[in-house]
């Protein structure tokens, strides 16, 4: 190499069990934690060979580091840095796709897991089928050699196959409503397609465990940089910033058992993590995304700066008083309890979250983080004016241009779809009577049922701004 680092840095330390697909902050504040606290308690080879599917800059990054990195628990007093020593490697599925293959292959290997957010499952988030129209599923059931994660899973579990190599585990550890269903789904759908007997061996020997995950982890800043070098005295290029919290619910289903000692590390292992999902999504992410909408619209560029704002904490309280009735609780858990530590969770000012990051892809999200709770409370005729807002802020805020007329830089797949459904109509109604059609994201039925409060909510909104609405369907 030029810079005279190897291409490969070879760690002493516990050899690979997992290949992580999707190597961002959060999987990095998250799951290697996790890990790192099984192996220490418990023992076992569950070193980790990361990927990213895009970028280089991670890669690039830990490299000189030998892979190694500060994680910073972030309170409102106090920063407490801890060094993550689990990665044995990071590798770059644009540069090098064999590579990754070949780690997922590894019959060392007993578990892939991935964070590639929503959009990374290929999926039609409205029906959670995969989307056959996709150009990287077109490439992958054409192609040996994969682009997407979907794929990457698919073409190794063929290879193991062949070979006489069990399956690995699917571990999902992104935010979707049963998320192993979702994965196994699709990749059963894609090898399906190359063999019907591929299928079949998947559906009897792989398992797909569905999870809960939780912890609020922003992108890494430069800020967040030099204050990592000023509270260690290290310089690191790649640390990761996290709240105090962490929640893992893990159904227990691996194959052949195999899989760290997470209980050791705190998380639940469970028979069935359903309850937590739905809780977790429709409390913590709807809410999220609602106050990014309407946050961003009403000029604030982090989470805890919107709910600093009284009104936003008001709309925050009444949005999960209409949530709640939607959520059956996992067993012993107040929603209430829940809600009340989500608002201080929201307000760490340590946390600097922003509203942009957190309005990306909303496409992708609303689904699950909305929708199915209007979706129950127009069924049992309860009204949601919090949550109809929430909607219309989205369709406001993908429209491209915020409140004092400045564009927004929208990042979805959709976006540009959105985007000329905004400027093609005159009023109001068009608008949210054009996005309601998407239906990638609205079935036939509820678009129907939500015209006419998501128009209302959305007069509010672009006549009298974000601030105010969202006073106006609190009160
Ligand atoms: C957020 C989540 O970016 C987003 O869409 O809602 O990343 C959220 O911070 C995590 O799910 C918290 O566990």
């Amino acid at each position: 190499m030029e810079d005279g680092l190897p291409d490969r840095a070879v760690k002493s330390g516990p050899a690979t069990g997992i290949v992580h697909l999707g190597l961002g902050a959060f999987f990095r504040a998250f799951g290697c934690v996790y890990v790192a606290d099984a192996m220490k308690e418990s023992g076992g080879d569950w070193g980790i060979v990361g990927v990213s599917l895009r970028s280089p800059n991670t890669r690039d990054a830990l490299r000189p580091q030998n892979w190694t990195y500060t994680a910073v628990t972030l309170a409102e007093d106090s920063a407490v840095p801890r060094k993550i020593d689990v990665l044995n490697d990071v590798l770059v599925a644009t540069e090098d796709p064999k590579a990754v293959l070949d780690a997922m292959v590894d019959p060392a290997v007993k578990i892939v897991s991935l964070t590639v957010t929503e959009k990374g499952y290929c999926h039609n988030p409205a029906t959670g089928m995969l989307n056959p129209d996709h150009p990287d599923v077109q490439h992958d059931l054409t192609h040996d050699v994969p682009v997407s994660a979907i794929g990457f899973l698919m073409r190794a579990l063929q290879i193991r196959r062949a070979a006489g190599t069990a399956p690995f585990t699917v571990l999902s550890c992104d935010n979707l409503p049963e998320n192993g269903r979702v994965v196994r789904g699709v990749v059963l759908e894609m090898a399906r397609q190359i063999d019907p007997g591929l299928a079949d061996w998947i559906a009897a020997e792989g398992r797909f465990p569905c999870t809960m995950v939780d912890r609020i982890t922003p992108a890494t800043t430069q800020d967040d940089i030099s204050h990592v070098a000023a509270l260690t005295g290290t310089a690191d290029a790649a640390p990761v910033m996290h709240e105090p919290f962490s929640q893992w619910a893990i159904e227990d289903d691996f194959v052949g058992g195999e899989r760290p000692d997470f209980a050791a590390a705190g998380a639940e292992l469970l028979a069935d993590v359903t309850a937590h999902e739905h809780m977790k999504l429709r409390m913590l992410n709807g809410t999220h995304s609602a106050l990014a909408y309407t946050g961003y619209l009403a000029g604030y560029e982090t989470i805890d700066q919107t709910i600093a704002d009284p009104v936003f904490t008001a709309y925050a309280r009444a949005l999960w008083k209409e949530i709640i009735p939607a959520v059956i609780p996992p067993v012993g858990v107040s929603l209430e309890t829940y809600a009340g530590e989500l608002l201080a969770r929201y307000a760490n000012p340590a946390i600097r979250h922003s509203t942009w990051q957190i309005a990306m892809d909303g496409s992708q999200k609303l689904p699950q983080r909305l929708l199915g709770t209007l979706r129950e409370n127009l069924a049992d005729g309860r009204a949601s004016p919090c949550l109809c807002l929430a909607v219309a802020a989205w369709m406001r805020y993908v429209s491209g241009t915020d409140e004092s007329g400045e564009l927004i830089d929208v990042r979805d797949p959709l976006a540009m779809q959105l985007r000329g459904i905004a400027t093609a109509q005159k009023t109001t109604a068009d608008i949210v009577s054009a996005m309601l059609s998407v239906r990638e994201i609205f079935d036939e039925d509820l678009a129907g049922k939500l015209a006419a409060p998501v128009t209302q909510a959305a007069d509010l909104l672009w006549n009298q701004g974000a601030r105010y609405a969202s006073q106006e369907v609190t009160a």
